[in-house]
């Protein structure tokens, strides 16, 4: 990260949460999303949840915690603080679908996406994500930066 990125990064910010595709003033989810079903649960716009979670990434290539236990049907609001000061990505899947996101990043490193189920955390910043565990069973997250999925950079989601 040169200084030159860190200067830049506030005036992005502001811009984005300005626009008006951008939502909920105060609330720093990425973007308003359609509604997304998935094997590992869901999201729709009006989702409120019935409990926050704080979740940590640090350059040393761990969330804490690295287990997440819910309530099948819960809705989560998850709270990611980046810690460290790189860039930090919190993606939830099943190991099938993150391990092939992570192949398909190295190939593209650029590659950017934006799901309901994904936040990317800028160095020093706090990102929420909204989601329902309706689908009971033992998922996944990780953070599919090149390098550090494989350095360990992950965790499993139980849901029962
Ligand atoms: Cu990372």
């Amino acid at each position: 990260m040169t200084m030159k990125h860190t200067m830049i990064f506030p005036a992005l910010l502001a811009l984005v949460v300005s626009a008006p595709a951008f939502s909920h003033s105060g609330d720093k989810v990425e973007a308003d999303y359609d509604p997304v079903e998935t094997e590992f649960g869901n999201y729709e716009p009006d989702l409120h949840a019935s409990r926050t979670l704080e979740v940590k990434m640090s350059d040393d290539m761990t969330f804490t915690p690295e287990v997440i236990r819910v309530k099948q049907g819960e809705v989560l609001k998850i709270v990611h603080h980046n810690k460290g000061k790189l860039l930090h990505e919190f993606v939830l899947g099943t190991p099938e679908t993150l391990a092939e996101h992570a192949e398909l990043m190295k190939k593209f490193p650029n590659m950017e996406h934006a799901e309901p189920y994904m936040a990317h955390v800028q160095p020093g910043e706090t990102m929420e994500m909204i989601w329902k565990f309706s689908k009971a069973g033992e998922f996944a997250f990780g953070c599919l930066i090149p390098g550090h999925f494989d350095a360990g950079m992950k965790g499993t989601v139980i849901v029962e």
